[in-house]
């Protein structure tokens, strides 16, 4: 039933939209797999629209879905089955600023990269980083904990957040820690709601704390032969200095995103792999001894130091492009984590894996290699249909994620689980974790109206 008229008492009619063309934008986001089928798209521009939303879904057993930058990859802000979807782009203003703290609050529809300059422009730094950084939200960064390129050495989404205010799905808005460094004061609710998936409540406004001005960085690409030994050439330079990042892509990848843009081989040389490590310039002397070892241990075949930001930018656009080049294949994607002990071995049994179920499929790697973090896409070959090519890389799903139960990983290291992987959970959450989420949802959410069926199976 349409309920258009109930949400123009909360929302003035310009700020809501119900348009098939409206209804497509905004109801889904990079994820192709689900139909999409809202029945209305609102603006909220305060929590109190919010919260008045949230009454109305309770009276009316509707649906709310939350959209951000609507660059989730898991199925996290699609509305299916009559949703009212929840568009945070009029809550885009970043509201406060304290020196002293290195402190930024800010609406949960500000663009990561807006952030981000904001930050550099205090001469501070906002350090979570990833492809989708100028599109995507900080609300929808905190609702799924974004990783990114940085994390080995800068952490999450949430060793960033300070502060969060949140609608919860008892239309209560809570505001959690306010910026306090210290607050042994209970449960600290905030952690709860970070990588929810607005399943709990939608964040609202969030208080980040900003990290001092990163120093110039230097860029190395290194070409590798074997997988194994890409965890050897991580130690060894971890041995002798402090990375910002450590990232690892195929050849197959680097052709793809060469096709796509104007990129350019980092070395005349083509490999199988090639590591991305990013460090401090100040450190480039011992990075260049780890380069040495690494070169005699045949570790490494080559490589290419930047010796500017814009070589440097290049040579980081090789690995940031690649997700927007291989978009085109319509690609199977997991985003799969283990310890970082674990990757040798782990990435050996998945290759073997994927080479026995798919020696006719194209399969990209890439990833946060430095965190445990691997994306494989798996490449839809034109002769087959979406729907044909899903059912046949559902079908390792159980062997792959097995592999990833036994090694104690996850089968979402960073997108998310939405709808793509929330059938999956068990594989990487016992039952009883389950259970206890499904109790935690009830308490925020008692009447289930924030993005049902996402994370969780109703
Ligand atoms: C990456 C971006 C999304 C994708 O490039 O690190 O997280 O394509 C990804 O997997
Ligand atoms: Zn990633």
């Amino acid at each position: 039933m349409k309920d258009t008229g109930a949400l123009k008492e909360i929302f003035p009619s310009s700020r809501v939209k119900t348009d098939q063309a409206d209804l497509m934008h905004w109801g889904t986001d990079w994820t192709r797999s689900f139909d999409i089928a809202p029945q209305a798209i609102v603006f909220p521009q305060c929590a109190d629209e919010i919260v008045a939303l949230v009454k109305l879904a309770r009276d009316r057993s509707l649906g709310l879905v939350p959209s951000g930058g609507r660059t989730g990859l898991s199925g996290g802000a699609v509305a299916s089955n009559n949703e009212i979807v929840v568009s945070f782009d009029r809550m885009n203003q970043i509201k406060e600023f304290n020196s002293t703290d290195r402190i930024v609050r800010c609406e949960a529809g500000v663009i990561t990269k807006n952030l981000q300059d904001y930050a550099l422009d205090k001469g501070l730094f906002y350090p979570v980083d990833f492809a989708s950084s100028g599109s995507s939200q900080i609300g929808g960064n905190v609702a799924t904990n974004a990783g990114g390129i940085k994390v080995i050495r800068y952490g999450l989404t949430r060793d960033w957040v300070v502060g969060l205010t949140v609608v919860t799905g008892k239309g209560d808005i809570i505001r959690c820690n306010r910026g306090l460094v210290k607050n042994a004061t209970g449960y600290d609710l905030r952690h709860l709601f970070i990588g929810s998936e607005g399943t709990l409540g939608f964040v609202v406004e969030v208080e980040i704390r900003l990290a001092p001005g990163p120093k110039p960085q230097r860029v190395l690409v290194l070409g590798v032969n074997r997988l194994d030994d890409i965890l050897n050439i991580l130690e060894c330079f971890q041995q002798r200095i402090v990375l910002t990042a450590f990232e690892f892509f195929s050849e197959l990848a680097l052709q793809k995103v060469l096709k796509h843009g104007d990129g350019q081989r980092p070395f005349p040389e083509s490999c199988a792999f090639y590591a991305l490590v990013e460090f401090d310039a100040e450190a480039d002397e011992e990075a260049a001894i780890a380069f040495e070892e690494a070169l005699d241990r045949d570790w490494v075949t080559t490589g290419v130091i930047s010796q500017s930001d814009a070589q440097a930018s290049a040579l980081w656009s090789l690995r940031e492009n690649i997700s927007e080049s291989i978009a085109a294949d319509t690609p199977y994607k997991n985003d799969l984590s283990v310890r970082i002990s674990e990757v040798p071995g782990f990435l050996s049994d998945v290759d073997h894996i994927v080479n026995q179920h798919y020696p006719e499929f194209d399969v990209c790697w890439y990833g946060h290699i430095g965190d445990g973090n691997l994306h494989l896409n798996i490449l839809k070959p034109e002769s087959l249909s979406i729907d044909a090519f899903f059912e046949r890389c559902h079908q390792i799903n159980p062997e792959l994620f097995n592999l990833i139960e036994q090694r104690g990983g996850s089968i979402s290291a960073e997108h998310g689980v939405g709808l793509l992987k929330r059938d999956f959970l068990s594989y990487s959450r016992g039952d009883s974790e389950v259970g206890m989420m499904r109790e935690l949802k009830a308490v925020f959410d008692p009447d289930g109206v924030m993005n049902p069926g996402k994370l969780l199976s109703v």
